[in-house]
């Protein structure tokens, strides 16, 4: 796949560093342009459109979005076939529900870019009821907890809005395809001593209709698939992506190879 914004050969200097963000969508069109404006000026977006019925594809291809189309149901199944779609340096992660502004990753690309880490994940902070029920938020929690005891590291949410290198996240061979691929991604990556960081971003009322954290029973499949990678024995830890630096004592609580 081509991209849309090469980097010119005929220019002095070191070749433009190219980004795409992948946005997992799922019937999506009412929060499509609110998320495809806010899209850093020069990256790419990439919508994997998971099976809509509500012209989410077709709109967002007018936004000026690739459209990449994944018929496997799921998240995860989603969010790996925009990473293996791309060709850029770094890839972005963002919900395309309009909750998370991904003009925000800008400073999470650059970061990593510049080598200070390796993976950054967006803390959600929610603005106002309704940005984040009770039980997803408890949830979550759990989670973290249950990372810090499988890991060591220090996180406080597992949110979908992160950015890494394209290469080093593909080497991280990740299997999972439905709501546990956002967790493997931070285990695998911990486990191979990425220098991982989370920042705060403002986590706001979703627009449309809630698939997962809102429901039962999306929460209840969610905790499923994440137990399950949990319960994954440690990969032999191979060093960080770019530097092969194991990951710095302030980050992690202990050390887990
Ligand atoms: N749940 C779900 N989301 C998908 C799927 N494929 C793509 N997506 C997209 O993944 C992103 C995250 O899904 P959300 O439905 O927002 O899940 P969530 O943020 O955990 O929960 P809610 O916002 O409360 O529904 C959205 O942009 C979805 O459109 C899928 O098979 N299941
Ligand atoms: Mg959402």
């Amino acid at each position: 796949m081509t991209h849309p914004y090469p980097a010119p050969a005929d220019l002095a200097g070191p070749p433009a560093v190219r980004t795409d963000v992948v946005l997992p969508c799922l019937d999506e069109a009412a929060a499509l342009p609110w998320v495809i404006e806010r899209i850093p000026a020069g990256w790419r977006a990439i919508v994997v459109d998971n099976g809509s019925t509500d012209g989410s594809a077709d709109l967002a291809r007018s936004l000026g979005a690739t459209v990449v189309h994944e018929p496997r149901r799921g998240f995860g199944a989603a969010c790996h076939a925009g990473l293996t779609a791309s060709d850029a340096d770094l890839v972005c992660f963002c919900d395309c529900d309009a909750s998370l502004d991904p003009g925000l990753l800008e400073p999470f690309a650059q970061d990593v870019l510049a080598g200070s880490a390796d993976l950054i994940l967006g803390r959600r902070r929610p603005q106002g009821p309704g940005a984040w029920p009770v039980h997803a938020r408890a949830g979550n929690l759990a989670l973290s907890h249950m990372l810090r005891r499988r890991t060591g590291l220090r996180l406080h949410d597992l949110g979908p809005m992160r950015a890494a290198r394209r290469e080093a996240l593909l080497g991280l061979g990740l299997t999972d395809r439905r709501s546990g691929y956002p967790l493997q991604m931070v285990v695998r990556a911990a486990d191979a001593g990425w220098r991982i960081e989370e920042r705060d971003v403002p986590y706001l009322p979703r627009t449309g209709k809630s698939k997962v954290t809102g429901t039962w029973r999306g929460t209840w499949h969610a905790v499923r698939d994440m137990r399950a990678v949990l319960a994954e024995p440690p990969a032999g830890g191979a060093g960080g992506p770019a530097t092969g630096e194991r990951a710095t004592a302030a980050q992690r609580t202990g050390d887990t190879t």
